[in-house]
């Protein structure tokens, strides 16, 4: 492999592009009006602008991109996570247009995308699952019969949804009729398949997923957990490894489990598989992401391991290089979203240009971020601008250590997740690790970030009198700051 187009933008393209450089592996960025000016643009050895800003003329083009790659001469394509990373039908053009897609097969996309099908061959390796359907439901009638032998509330899922969309819970018989029929036609809309299954609800359950790796000779290997409890909308927020409720055993038993799932569809390539976990710790499997996850960089800090690497290894023909035994656990590692959004108004995009903006440094501080200072962040994609990820020997030295590096982080211009997320780890139930998927509903108020506004008007003072002192002060007066920046956070919260 001498040359590989990433398929995607911002921080992600930017993640990939990176070890391929460490493996001499030349790039390609394709990339939207909108994003000429952006730094992956820049990173990569060829440039070529695939169409304007929206996603659905440029990153989901499946047909230009792959012309572009013959053109450039590229023998892969990297999806990065989002736009057509999960598309079965975009795996298989690229296999056939003679280049390598880095990810696994059309066939275990398409398998893992049912989440009807990826339920029928989990079960095949007794995977625990949730009390429910593991074949489409029709009707009323029929949901009738099987929420009578599990008991309300019941969740109705898409089997063609996944990540939270096309779920309706339903919470005893008289809802069930017209829950159903909402269902189905929202599933039609939405997917252009109204199959359903129905779940036994599982009230405030931990979100816990595995990250595993299998090559193209039925070699597999997991990596261990991420705690992804912490979101909003569906959208993860912090994310952590290890989780602080697991313990050795069942943490062996999940890894275990997330195999089978892999194996059940001959999966290849990074993947993760996501389970729901009560607080009995039982678990429960949900479904398999089949590409490389938003939040994979706690597990290479915890493991050592290149995710990016080991793809293009496995995407290569190679066998893994290690095997399960060879794996440990090292210190803890948090990552926090920085999301251009606004978390004291209910987390509303907020879209504008980076004024300011200087990522923290130091000691186990890792950013992997899209943007520079100057630039504005487009309306057409996703709101997140970069990933704040830590790494220490304890979980406690490392919420101190986000707590840091937030103290550092510096944006001017728009509104981010920064706040929130030091507020949110230094709560009591994050600290103790007694949490769930409903953390922000029972815990968080806009109010709690208050203080942080306070402290942004002094930066705002401070920021004024050096725009002062450099540019409007008369000469002649000394300067207290030569112009610096000022120690501008001024306490620890
Ligand atoms: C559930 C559930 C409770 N019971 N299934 C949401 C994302 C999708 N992967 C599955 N999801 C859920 N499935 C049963 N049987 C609760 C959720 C859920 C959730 C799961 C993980 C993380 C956050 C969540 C927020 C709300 C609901």
């Amino acid at each position: 492999m001498h040359k590989i187009l990433v398929a995607n933008r911002g921080e992600i393209a930017l993640r990939v592009m990176r070890t391929a450089r460490e493996m001499n592996i030349k790039t390609v960025a394709v990339y939207s009006e909108a994003d000429r000016n952006m730094p992956f643009v820049r990173y990569a050895d060829e440039a070529v602008c695939i169409g304007p800003a929206p996603s659905a003329q440029s990153y989901l083009r499946a047909d230009k991109i792959i012309e572009v790659a013959k053109q450039t001469g590229a023998d892969a394509i990297h999806p990065g996570y989002g736009f057509l990373s999960e598309n079965a039908g975009f795996s298989k053009a690229v296999s056939d247009a003679g280049l390598i897609f880095i990810g696994p097969s059309a066939r275990s996309i398409e398998m893992m995308g049912s989440k009807i099908a990826a339920k029928q061959a989990a079960k095949k390796f007794n995977v625990p699952m949730v009390p429910g359907t593991e074949d489409p439901v029709k009707d009323a009638a029929e949901a009738k019969e099987i929420a009578t032998r599990i008991g309300f509330p019941i969740l109705i899922k898409a089997s063609a949804g996944g990540g939270g969309k096309g779920m309706r819970v339903v919470n005893n018989e008289g809802e069930l009729e017209e829950q159903m029929r909402m269902a189905k036609s929202e599933a039609m809309s939405a997917f252009g398949d109204d199959a359903v299954f129905i779940e036994k609800y599982v009230g405030a359950p931990r979100h816990i997923e595995i990250q595993l790796l299998g090559d193209q000779h039925g070699n597999y290997v997991y990596l261990f957990e991420r705690e992804c409890s912490i979101q909003r909308r569906h959208q993860k927020l912090i994310e952590e490894a290890p989780s602080s409720c697991l313990t050795a055993d069942i943490r062996k038993a999940m890894g275990e489990s997330a195999v089978a799932v892999a194996r059940s569809c001959n999966y290849y390539g990074a993947g993760t598989v996501e389970f729901l976990v009560d607080e009995n710790l039982n678990y429960y499997f949900l479904e398999m992401n089949t590409r490389l996850q938003v939040e994979h960089c706690v597990t290479e800090m915890i493991t050592g391991i290149d995710l990016v690497k080991e793809q293009i290894k496995v995407a290569r023909g190679e066998k893994l290089s290690f095997g399960q035994d060879d794996l440990k656990m090292n210190g803890h590692s948090l990552e926090l979203r920085v999301c251009a959004e606004d978390p004291m108004n209910n987390f509303l995009p907020d879209t504008g240009k980076l004024e300011m903006y200087q990522p923290p440094k130091g000691p186990g501080v890792r950013v992997d971020d899209g943007y520079e200072q100057g630039q504005d962040i487009p309306i057409f994609y996703d709101p997140m601008i970069a990933k704040l990820v830590v790494h220490a020997s304890t979980r406690e030295e490392a919420i101190d250590r986000l707590c840091r590096a937030v103290d550092e982080y510096y944006i001017k211009g728009i509104q981010t997740t920064l706040s929130f997320g030091k507020w949110a780890v230094q709560t009591e139930p994050f600290r103790s690790g007694n949490f769930d998927t409903k953390f922000i509903e029972k815990y968080f108020k806009p109010e709690y970030l208050v203080e942080d506004n306070a402290d942004s008007e002094a930066v705002a003072a401070l920021l004024a009198s050096v725009v002062w002192n450099k540019e409007k002060k008369p000469t002649g007066v000394t300067n207290s700051t030569n112009g610096h920046m000022p120690n501008w956070k001024l306490r620890r919260k």
